[in-house]
């Protein structure tokens, strides 16, 4: 029997000071939460372990997950076939959620050039040159609408090519690239490996695990370097490529004197839309004669931090967060586009009163009200729902409490400002961040992403990992809801600094960043790949991704995205670590292969652990045996540090 909530210490479902108060007055309001649920529902032992087949009716079959080689399903499959097709599958969801919002945007930026579209615009038109001139497409002499509409037929093939290698692989580094063509995975279109992710792994097909490894890998790109890489560039050249900007986060972001409205989701065009409505001057004027100060717009999830990253809009918090916040009573309307909207959202918000509109017609919630966004006037839905949220601001019925914590930081570091950050605007590079990490002044670089999920301790794993890697003198790059647990931590502004070991504070300190880079959303982890690309084409590390001193961690994911970008970067050369749970039956082949034979035949690997530190500990050591590879382990005995300052840093 599951421990009734009440009796569950607020302490131990989160870190987030602001949705532990409001878990409390859910308590109090009768009001249940997702962290309710995911206690009540305990994981079935066997699903967690993704031991349990039900592609077919002959079953669902389930495997013993102690002797998982002790039986067979009824056809025969055996576990390495089940759990590798279940993996296989959780990729193709996850590949599929973001090349087709990379496909969203691309369309829209068509209608843009074409004329269809006019509420939006080209913001970053040198962005737009740029991809192009990278894609080979003719830039010189040319008018922009023609080579933007070049460009748009370009990027169309990551989706819909049938034959030969997606576009974007023009900027993998060759010694990456040469040997995903030796291993056959380089990406077709994500239409066509989607599609035969899920022939392959459909009942009596692809019988192999290794062989299904392939396609999983050949998938996972297709996202990555597909319709994931597709999509930021496209949101950076409609709605501007983010610069670093100073931002409040946290639940006390809310006014209670103002119309509040939470933007929750991941595609920008709705809350860019949104944007202009709320600046409105007859909307504004409505407010106040409504009594409303101003109407306060802030996001959360990944439209949160598109926002924050471009606007400096206020963001209120992470996918933990979303049905906390409407506990507040101060959310006058909650509007949602696409993926990781909980459905139980629509319950809280219909207990506060709150207005919690769906905008996207593939993403409609029952009992929510439906206002479809049409991108040739956005208008249209985005002022309505200002007007609701207005309404509802004038007829607050509920007691509101907001919490009062509130942190800033600085976000929005894209790659392009990253060059030119350490560079300078006249030799805008990655060189200096290539001699700090040879000098050993840095001793890597890690990725630390991903959800937050009710089963592990709400930001507890991101912000003790993330403190254990700066310490450690490892800058940490970031994106999604890991971004935010941090942000609310206070560790994205300079002051953070502080914390990092004695190497990377210096570097810190020089250029004046902090030792934390906010990078966006979970798509803008193509921005990574793009950062990473560029270290190897620097020189001095190697000749592939796999050579450098870097490792990923998704330490709290919950999401099938998660799993597709997790392998994605391991299909990348990356190390990357997942935390407080796995969708693998352990002692199995296909494990095996996941987490040590494919980085033997050159890719990166799979790792995983339960505990922060243990992650650190692992990302550690392979950034140190990365950087022995390379004959740059020496160079950190350069940085001058005493035993003590060594016992300090050292990780038990
Ligand atoms: Ni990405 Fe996770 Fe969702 Fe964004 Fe947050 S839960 S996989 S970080 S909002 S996609």
């Amino acid at each position: 029997m599951a421990k009734p909530l009440e009796l569950i210490n607020v302490k131990d479902l989160t870190i987030c000071e602001s949705t532990a108060q409001m878990i409390t007055k859910a308590r109090n309001d009768g009001v249940e939460l997702f962290f309710d649920r995911a206690n009540s529902m305990k994981a079935c032992p066997i699903g967690e372990k993704s031991a349990c087949c039900k592609m077919c009716s002959m079953g669902p079959c389930r495997m013993n997950v102690n002797s998982p080689y002790d039986r067979v399903g009824v056809c025969g499959a055996t576990v390495d076939t089940i759990v590798a097709r279940n993996f296989g599958r959780m990729v193709a969801g996850g590949t599929a959620a973001h090349t087709d919002h990379g496909m969203a945007m691309l369309e829209l930026f068509r209608d843009v050039i074409s004329g269809k579209t006019k509420d939006y615009s080209i913001k970053d038109p040198i962005k737009l040159m740029e991809i192009a001139a990278s894609l080979d497409i003719v830039t010189e002499g040319r008018e922009l609408k023609d080579i933007a509409m070049d460009l748009y037929h370009e990027l169309e093939r990551t989706y819909t090519q049938v034959d030969g290698e997606i576009p974007m692989m023009k900027r993998v580094p060759p010694k990456t690239l040469e040997h995903w063509r030796a291993a056959g995975v380089v990406p077709r279109g994500a239409m066509r490996e989607i599609m035969e992710m899920m022939h392959r792994t459909a009942m009596g097909v692809d019988q192999d695990y290794e062989n299904i490894t392939k396609q999983i890998t050949r998938t996972a790109l297709a996202d990555g370097w597909g319709g994931s890489m597709v999509s930021t560039d496209i949101s950076d050249i409609l709605f501007g490529t983010p610069s670093p900007v100073e931002v409040e986060v946290d639940m006390g972001v809310l006014k209670e004197d103002s119309v509040n409205i939470i933007v929750h989701g991941h595609e920008p065009n709705l809350l860019e839309s949104m944007v202009v409505s709320v600046a409105d001057p007859t909307l504004l004027e409505a407010a106040k004669n409504a009594g409303a100060k101003g109407i306060n717009l802030v996001g959360m999830c990944c439209s949160g931090l598109e926002a924050l990253s471009r606007h400096g809009l206020s963001h209120a918090g992470n996918f933990s967060s979303t049905e906390a916040v409407l506990v507040t009573g101060a959310i006058d309307a909650m509007t949602v586009d696409i993926q990781c909207i909980k459905q139980g959202l629509q319950k809280v918000a219909d207990f506060y009163d709150t207005p919690f509109i769906t905008t996207n017609y593939r993403a409609k919630i029952e009992g929510a009200q439906h206002i479809q966004l049409e991108e040739h006037d956005p208008r249209e839905c985005t002022d309505e729902i200002v007007i609701k949220a207005i309404t509802r601001f004038k007829n607050r019925k509920k007691p509101i409490q907001i919490p009062r914590n509130k942190t800033k930081g600085v976000h929005g570091f894209s790659f392009e400002y990253i060059n030119y950050m350490l560079g300078g605007s006249f030799r805008g590079s990655y060189t200096p961040l290539n001699e700090n990490i040879i000098n050993g002044r840095i001793r890597g670089v890690a990725g630390v992403v991903g959800c937050t999920n009710p089963r592990s301790k709400q930001d507890y794993s991101h912000v003790e990992l993330v403190k254990e890697l700066i310490r450690n003198d490892v800058l940490v790059l970031q994106t999604g809801c890991s971004q935010m647990a941090l942000a609310k931590a206070g560790l994205t502004g300079p002051g953070a600094a502080a914390l990092a070991g004695p190497g990377l504070a210096e570097v810190c300190e020089t250029v004046g960043m902090p030792p934390v880079l906010g990078l966006g959303s979970c798509v803008d982890n193509s921005r990574i790949l793009i950062a990473a690309s560029e270290m190897v084409k620097v020189g001095g590390l190697g000749d592939c991704i796999a050579d450098l001193p870097a490792a990923g961690c998704a330490p709290e994911w919950m999401s099938e995205k998660a799993i597709a970008i997790g392998h994605y970067f391991v299909a990348s050369g990356v190390y990357t670590v997942f935390g407080h749970n796995f969708p693998m039956t352990k002692g199995t082949k296909f494990e095996k292969h996941l987490f040590e034979d494919l980085e033997t035949l050159g890719f990166g690997k799979w790792g995983f652990a339960d505990d922060p530190r243990e992650m650190a500990r692992l990302m550690i050591a392979h950034i140190d045996k990365k950087r022995k590879e390379l004959g740059i382990d020496k160079a950190r005995d350069r940085v001058l540090m005493d035993m003590a300052d060594r016992q300090a840093l050292a990780i038990e």
